[in-house]
């Protein structure tokens, strides 16, 4: 693998790993992406569907799209770069992983106390009383499930466009990329904000970033270092090095 000596050094011996991940990371699971050429937006719209307006307007059309997207999740398994970023945990001192994703395939490649940007699609909440539900059924005959309390409509636990991230989620994550020494941005084409905001504020903080990405992107320029490739080839052989070091 193609990486600089400066690289290869602090991942010798850094203890401090802040990672931000994107759909480019479950891609080769077998989950879509948004903005690839046949990505999720390139057939649907986005503000029509991961917007809190639009659920209102429309809840059986947002609900279809999320239970088609969660019946892909449960059809896949995590692949080899969230089982490298588990097993890289364990091998730092200080590790924090932030996701933009909801596709819960951190926490089942083993990955602890992940930072969930934009929620998960495995829970769900009642927008009148706030309970939380966990798998709601959505079916032919339930097409928007109501809350069995207050019998008000259920959602998504997912942050749509316009909405306030998870209180005190994204206020970690910050805090996390303010005191790394290195940070990885993996599989994210860095276009939604606040979660694109991160790797600048680790650059910002002194640490070294690093992008791992199939393509250059919007903060290609603003990063150390660029490894052009697949997550799920990169990140093994990084976390491999870290364990010879380790020993
Ligand atoms: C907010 C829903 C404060 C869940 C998502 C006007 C009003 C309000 C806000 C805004 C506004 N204008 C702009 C904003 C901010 C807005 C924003 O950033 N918009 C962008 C589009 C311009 N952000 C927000 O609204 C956020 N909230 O700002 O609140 C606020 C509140 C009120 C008023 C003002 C401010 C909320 C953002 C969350 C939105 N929800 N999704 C869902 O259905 O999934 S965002 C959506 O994009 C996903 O969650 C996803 O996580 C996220 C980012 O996409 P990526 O993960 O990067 O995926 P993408 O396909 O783009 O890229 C994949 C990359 O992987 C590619 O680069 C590809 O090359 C690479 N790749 C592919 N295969 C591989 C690979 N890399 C490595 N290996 C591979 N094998
Ligand atoms: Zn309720």
């Amino acid at each position: 693998m193609n990486i600089s000596d400066k690289l290869r050094l602090l991942f010798h011996n850094t203890e401090s790993i802040c990672v931000l991940t994107g759909a480019g990371i479950s891609a080769e699971s077998g989950v879509e992406t948004f903005r690839g050429s046949n990505g999720l937006w390139s057939k649907l719209k986005p503000e029509e569907l991961a917007d809190f307006n639009a659920f209102m307007r429309n809840p059986e059309l947002v609900w279809e799209w999320y239970n088609y997207r969660k019946k892909i999740i449960h059809n896949v398994k995590p692949n080899p770069a969230h089982f490298a970023l588990a097993h890289l945990q364990e091998l730092v001192k200080d590790f924090t992983l932030i996701t933009q994703n909801i596709d819960n395939l951190h926490i089942r490649a083993g990955s602890k106390n992940v930072l969930e940007l934009h929620g998960n699609i495995e829970r769900s909440y009642c927008i009148d009383c706030g309970k939380f539900v966990a798998d709601v059924e959505v079916s032919l005959e339930n097409k928007v499930p109501h809350c069995q309390f207050c019998n008000g409509i259920i959602r998504p636990d997912i942050v749509w466009f316009g909405e306030m991230l998870p209180e005190g989620v994204f206020e970690a994550a910050t805090e996390a990329a303010n005191q790394c020494e290195l940070f990885l941005t993996i599989g994210t084409s860095a276009v939604v904000y606040p979660a694109a905001s991160l790797p600048l504020i680790a650059r910002e903080n002194g640490a070294y970033v690093v992008e791992i990405n199939m393509e250059r992107t919007e903060i290609s320029h603003s990063v150390n270092e660029t490894l052009l490739g697949k997550a799920g080839e990169i990140l093994p052989q990084l976390v491999k090095m870290k364990e010879e070091i380790k020993g």
